[in-house]
């Protein structure tokens, strides 16, 4: 369960750590997962539900950036995405309705490659009724400065909702020569392997390049008070409700007065967020060409 003071610090700061939730049993069942699916990648020469892959890839020497929507594609993923210890520290921070798994990913950022991701809000890509929405971060590796961890501007949760399109379509990144506040402000979440971050739907929120010689996988689920719906709809209920990690399913939604922007028009790119950002034409993160 977390303290008083750490969920005072999310409301306060829009992000939490907390370290060493998982053992190095558990640790090294989900690396051992992910070897296999990255190994699985050399049978792919392009992007598919499971994986989005590194420019660079080719199937002889495999380069996976994503594996998509884990807790669909490996029973161990859904078994953590509901592990009791999470989500009773879920439930501290979405509120009494419950909670809903809204989706989830791993962000693979191998050695002198791993791509950066330009800063966003994740509620650009997925607005709610309310915000009682958030990404949790389970850290495979260790969390270094130089191995592009996650980076978080603290308090930018209950700031607007920034511009995330370029030429009228959605690109999924903010333009940082357009900002009213200095990214070079960010904290970067570093922190032991087994560790969980929490960050606020609303964060804004981005990584660099990992162009260290460490590995960093980030295993990310996303969140949402049970009685938060989804403006971009609802297409499946029964799938929806079966996400429930916690609490009963209803059909009242709690509306709250939030900044929202719609992620339409869609990207011309759309796909993962690597893809959409693609759209960007000014981009904080530099990216380094590795031999
Ligand atoms: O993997 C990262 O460092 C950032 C991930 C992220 O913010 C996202 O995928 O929405």
């Amino acid at each position: 369960m977390l303290s008083a003071r750490q969920i005072d610090d999310y409301r306060d700061t829009g992000w939490l750590v907390v370290e060493n939730v998982l053992d190095k049993e558990m640790l090294s069942r989900m690396r051992q997962v992910i070897a296999e699916f990255v190994a699985g990648a050399a049978k792919v020469t392009k992007h598919d539900h499971v994986y989005d892959l590194e420019p660079g890839h080719r199937p002889e020497a495999p380069r996976v950036r994503r594996i998509k929507t884990p807790h669909i594609n490996h029973p161990l993923f859904w078994e953590i995405a509901k592990l009791p210890k999470l989500v009773d520290m879920l439930e501290q921070l979405l509120g009494p309705s419950g909670v809903r798994l809204h989706g989830s990913k791993i962000n693979l950022k191998a050695p002198q490659f791993g791509s950066p991701v330009e800063w966003h809000q994740d509620w650009a890509f997925y607005p709610h009724t309310n915000d009682d929405v958030l990404a949790v971060g389970v850290m495979l590796d260790d969390m270094l400065p130089e191995n592009g961890p996650l980076m978080v501007m603290s308090g930018s949760h209950t700031g607007p909702t920034y511009d995330h399109h370029q030429d009228g379509y959605f690109s999924g990144a903010m333009d940082p020569t357009k900002l009213d506040f200095d990214l070079s402000q960010a904290e970067a979440l570093v922190a032991p392997a087994g560790s969980m971050s929490f960050h606020h739907v609303r964060l804004v929120h981005g990584s660099a390049q990992n162009t260290s010689q460490k590995s960093r996988q980030l295993l990310l689920y996303e969140y949402a008070a049970a009685d938060a719906w989804p403006l971009m709809g609802v297409s499946d209920l029964t799938n929806f409700n079966e996400r429930l990690v916690s609490g009963q399913p209803n059909i009242v939604p709690r509306m709250v007065d939030v900044p929202i922007r719609m992620p339409l028009p869609p990207s011309p790119h759309q796909g993962s967020i690597y893809e959409n950002q693609t759209a960007a034409k000014n981009r904080y993160f530099k990216i380094r060409e590795f031999a």
